[in-house]
């Protein structure tokens, strides 16, 4: 294919060669991209109110029309067709099924994800559905959102009826969406909806999310197909150190326990230790049993890779990092070997846990050329660089089973609203024109390159 671009595609140092029954694919969620929030029954959102409220979101934007992928599913899909996926990973609307969170199931919601799951079968393309993914009904938000533990109650129901509706088709189940974001950006920082900001609310409510995600996690089970493997996705953050002082080295033990071991530790081991007291300044507020619903036995789980955290206890250090490191347009540093780190920690913490890559990728100055097409090579470099971290860590004996590209299309960035574009497609917001960026191009190649390459 020619890419027509001037600057050199990054060759991985050796050939890359991903295990046989390797998942490729990418994501998307459904308030970045469905636009249609007053059609067919849906409910509000939190996401909806926050958007509304002056000054929350980058020049008031929202995901109300976003790209339009509630009418243009069709469409949508056939565009993954061409980029080549073998699985595609989106999220539901809680507000879509429940319009007030609970109650009443609105049918018409429930189909429109129905007729996409059967939409992707027909192309081949394995659907991965996340069934929260921070839209979260505004009723319940009203009601205290994720600091009410009945939210969790309600979405074990949600996802009984979507699960039972679907469980037939889907191979890999996402219960929840970074947690940390919910939880910590929605109530610690309030620079995502709810938008409050409070540390003993981000504590109390990323509890009250991960034991959504363990009941959650055991109605899949009762209500899917048995090979049906469930997951979760976390964003995580290898930490690293520029040295071996005392102060640099507690400084990211403190980091680390904030980006990570907060949901690693109860999820996979059951528990809070006393450094995230240290760390946070309270534990939750727990039921008895509780970590035994959050510690439910998954199938994989799915990390959501963008970059690292860089500390020192020298500010000559970082500013020598900004100066020469390569950063996107969300201000993230380009930091591939951290892909590397982090697979191989969680693999490390849950050593028989298959890991699966469920979002990586930046967002770039993209342009529409005079040819009318996106020569994005610095997201080609970044996805190639970042796939030979993956490649390494196979090589390294990690268990990962996929890689899922954030994201399909350029989409709402949530308080960033639509100038970030992460897409492997580019769209054109005033028309709703698709066109398949130099990057999309180029990773229907490497996914075709791969195929051809098993025996
Ligand atoms: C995320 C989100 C995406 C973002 C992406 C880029 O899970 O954080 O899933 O919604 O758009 O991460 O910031």
């Amino acid at each position: 294919m020619n890419l027509q671009t001037t600057q050199p595609v990054y060759e991985p140092k050796t050939p890359l060669q991903f295990p046989k029954d390797f998942i490729w694919g990418a994501a998307t969620s459904a308030y970045q991209i469905e636009g249609a929030i007053y059609q067919d029954g849906r409910g509000v959102s939190i996401w909806d109110e926050f958007a509304a409220t002056v000054g929350k979101t980058y020049r008031g934007e929202s995901g109300a029309i976003a790209i339009d992928h509630y009418n243009r599913y069709k469409e949508d899909v056939a565009l993954m067709k061409q980029l080549g996926l073998g699985a595609y990973r989106f999220s539901i609307a809680w507000p879509r099924i429940f319009p007030t969170g609970t109650g009443m199931i609105n049918q018409k919601g429930l189909d429109f994800y129905d007729r996409l799951v059967d939409e992707l079968l027909k192309h081949n393309i394995s659907p991965i559905p996340t069934l929260f993914h921070w839209d979260l009904p505004a009723q319940l938000g009203h009601a205290g959102g994720w600091l009410n533990r009945d939210t969790a109650n309600y979405f074990a129901d949600y996802v009984e009826v979507v699960s039972k509706k679907l469980g037939d088709r889907v191979s890999h189940w996402i219960t929840v969406n970074e947690p940390w974001c919910a939880s910590y950006l929605g109530y610690g920082v309030g620079v995502h909806a709810p938008g409050h900001t409070s540390t003993v609310e981000a504590v109390q409510s990323g509890h009250v999310l991960m034991l959504a995600h363990g009941m959650a996690a055991q109605r899949l089970r009762a209500n899917s197909a048995a090979s049906a493997k469930i997951g979760v996705a976390l964003n995580l953050v290898p930490i690293y150190t520029a040295d071996d002082s005392e102060a640099t080295q507690k400084k990211a033990h403190e980091r680390d326990v904030f980006f990570n071991s907060w949901f690693i530790d109860p999820i996979f081991h059951g528990k809070y230790t006393d450094d995230f007291k240290e760390v946070m300044g309270n534990f939750p507020q727990m039921q008895d049993g509780d970590l035994r619903i959050i510690s439910t036995p998954i199938d994989f789980v799915g990390i959501n890779y963008y970059s690292r955290e860089y500390v020192s206890s020298q500010e000559a250090d970082l500013t020598n990092l900004k100066r020469s490191a390569e950063y996107t347009e969300m201000g993230w540093e380009v930091f591939p070997d951290g892909i590397t780190a982090i697979i191989e920690r969680v693999h490390a913490e849950a050593p028989n846990l298959p890991i699966m890559i469920t979002e990586n990728g930046a967002a770039f100055d993209d342009v529409v050329d005079s040819d009318g097409l996106v020569h994005d090579i610095k997201r080609i470099n970044y996805l190639a660089k970042h796939l030979e971290a993956c490649h390494t860590a196979i090589q390294h004996s990690a268990p990962l089973i996929g890689y899922l590209v954030w994201s399909v299309f350029d989409n709402y960035e949530w308080a960033e609203g639509y100038v970030k574009r992460f897409g492997l497609v580019h769209v054109d917001l005033q028309t709703q024109k698709r066109t398949i960026k130099d990057s999309g191009r180029w990773f229907a190649d490497f996914i075709q390159n791969q195929r051809n390459a098993q025996p």
